[in-house]
């Protein structure tokens, strides 16, 4: 049998593939990279010249085949070599004053050498492109990715040269309606490749997936999966966590699959003690390791718990954006800026708003102890009937989970973000959770509601949470904007919140601008006192809500939102934040932080 099998894959790895689907590589820290971020060559192509040709056919020689003239008459009217550059990762917005506002497509190009080693498969990993990607290698077309925060990789064994090896990567981050998310949001659209690039190597047959974590209402059992890629599908495979002495091995089946239980006696992780233990798996042909730290999240009535005790989730919402310098965040130094602030203000939890955010995030808040909710881009009004919405939503879903789902800091999968109550947007929502349930039994399942005015005998002093979709969900997430789009600041003394389920809810955004500086009365708006005014009418009312158990205020720090055009104030910034893009702290910084102060001996 064997000597067949390896032949059969060899051919399998041989056989050139005119387009791949993405593969999903996780946990490429742990494994030989070679990293190809940097300068890239960079041709921007704002009539997709290098794509079409002028029928607006798909071009057989386009700026994919990396070509040079081929004699001194030959007529080539690109080149990437002479073309200007542009640092990958990052978006291209902030890097050239032309690109700011541009949406559309940017070729992007890296050259690099390469000895082909044997037994080794090599893949392309791209952490993120906004939002479209078609990858060529050495002219020949790799596959594409759609959606702009996930990651994707292309399998290039057997396909690399020892010198000159051509990347090409058409990054296109123009907004469509039916797209995910859709043309309307509220972040600024950053295209380009945004995260990492990287090249991957793993053996002939390598541990693709696992899944390793506490089983579902359990402290002393770790239950998961565990899958193999390549030729040798059937193998023996051992997980070991030498420093809880845990050491087990199961066989996987002929799709390379195996369960996994195993009694395990942990120290469980929480924000005071992020304990993470270093677990191996490893088969006869590969072994990876990964810090993985375990804990339950769960909830009862209106509590939720981790590991089994009521915990109130203080947290502050985060977008992508770079602290200092602005444009997209990707860096450790970005991720350890924006989450030490969040524990300067005395969260235990951040909501990472409104997209799945780069790797190092999730991975610094392992390690800070920083429960998370993770977010899928579903946000305000996307097309709820079109099958290929769907399923653009799920996919990107499933990526998400793919990457994370070992992070002991996820505690919520948020499924959507303020979308209007209807039938067609609550199927939609309701599959969508159904999906978290299927991939990840172990978490919480959310969204981000609205409440609506009840308008009834509380002469509209009450505010129902009502969406049908809260029947799906573990934990009712709540946007509102008492004091800043409803009314003024004291409106939330009124105000009482009711809903019709039995389940903890975060109030998941509220807050106001300011212009971390400009100072005024407490009623003047834009200045820090509003804010701050703000602030203090919200935690009175949030004070009086018993089944609240978290908050995430809107937002840690200033981001750029091309809707947010008000100039001396805005300038393109939406100025929701707690801290301004240099850090300074504004006012109400200081009334979430006492706030916290005092959840935080409540909860104690
Ligand atoms: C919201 C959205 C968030 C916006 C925020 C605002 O409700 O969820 O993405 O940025 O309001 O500032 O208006």
């Amino acid at each position: 049998m064997r000597p067949h099998l390896t032949v059969l894959a060899v051919l399998l790895i041989c056989v050139p593939v005119e387009a791949q689907s993405p593969s999903r590589i996780v946990n490429v820290e742990a494994r030989r990279t070679t990293s190809l971020n940097g300068k890239w060559r960079a041709i921007v192509d704002p009539y997709e010249n290098g794509y079409y040709d002028f029928r607006l056919q798909p071009s057989t020689d386009g700026y994919f085949l990396d070509a040079k003239p081929k004699d001194k008459s030959d007529l080539l009217e690109y080149d990437f070599d002479t073309s200007g550059q542009l640092d990958v990762p990052g978006d291209w917005n902030t890097q050239r004053e032309s690109l700011f506002f541009y949406e559309g497509t940017v070729w992007y190009r890296k050259t690099f050498d390469c000895q082909s080693k044997p037994a080794t498969r090599l893949f392309l990993y791209f952490g993120a492109a906004n939002y479209e990607a078609i990858v060529y290698f050495n002219g020949e077309k790799l596959g594409s990715h759609t959606g702009g925060y996930t990651p994707f990789a292309f399998e290039i064994t057997g396909k690399t040269r020892e010198k000159g090896n051509s990347v090409v990567v058409k990054v296109d981050n123009r907004r469509h309606r039916e797209a995910v998310p859709t043309v309307n949001t509220d972040w600024w659209n950053y295209g380009g490749l945004t995260r990492g690039v990287s090249l991957v190597e793993v053996p002939e047959t390598f541990v693709e997936d696992y899944f390793v974590q506490l089983k579902k209402g359990s402290t002393d059992t770790i239950a998961g999966w565990v899958k193999l890629n390549g030729p040798r599908l059937r193998q023996r495979v051992s997980i070991r966590i030498p420093e809880a002495g845990v050491s087990a091995s199961v066989s996987t089946d002929a799709n390379g699959y195996a369960a996994l239980s195993v009694p395990a006696k942990l120290t469980l992780w929480s924000p005071e003690n992020p304990k993470l233990y270093v677990v191996v798996i490893a088969s006869d042909t590969d072994s990876v390791r990964e810090r993985i730290g375990f804990r339950t999240i769960e909830t009862k009535g209106t509590d939720i718990l981790l590991n089994g005790k009521s915990v109130f989730l203080r947290g502050v919402s985060i977008h992508e954006e770079a602290p200092f310098r602005t444009g997209r965040a990707y860096s450790p130094e970005d991720a350890r800026t924006l989450l030490g602030w969040a524990k300067e203000l005395g969260c235990n939890f951040v909501r990472l708003a409104h997209y799945p955010h780069n790797e190092n995030m999730v991975r610094e808040a392992d390690r800070l102890g920083l429960m998370v909710w993770s977010e899928t881009p579903v946000y305000w009004t996307i097309l709820w009937e079109n099958p290929e919405t769907f399923a653009n939503a799920a996919n990107q879903l499933a990526e998400s989970i793919a990457r994370d789902k070992n992070r002991a800091s996820i505690v919520l999968w948020s499924v959507a973000n303020e979308t209007p109550v209807g039938d067609a947007r609550t199927a939609f929502l309701k599959k969508l959770a159904g999906q978290v349930r299927t991939l990840d039994q172990t978490r919480l399942v959310t969204a981000a509601l609205l409440h609506h005015n009840d308008g009834g005998a509380a002469q509209g002093n009450t505010d129902l949470l009502d969406d049908p979709l809260g029947a799906d969900l573990d934990v009712l997430g709540c946007n509102e904007y008492l004091g800043w789009y409803d009314g003024l600041p004291d409106k939330a003394d009124h105000m009482d919140y009711k809903t019709i389920y039995t389940k903890p809810l975060i109030m998941s955004e509220f807050g106001a601008d300011a212009l971390y500086g400009l100072h005024g009365d407490p009623l003047a708006r834009w200045t820090e006192e509003y804010q701050e005014n703000v602030y203090r009418h919200q935690v009175g009312m949030l004070n009086r809500i018993p089944y609240l158990r978290g908050t995430s205020p809107w937002v840690l720090m200033d981001f750029r939102s091309p809707r947010r055009t008000l100039p001396d104030i805005q300038d393109f910034f939406n100025r929701k934040g707690l801290v301004s893009v240099r850090g300074d702290k504004k006012k109400a910084f200081y009334v979430m932080q006492e706030f916290y102060q005092a959840k935080q001996k409540e909860y104690q």
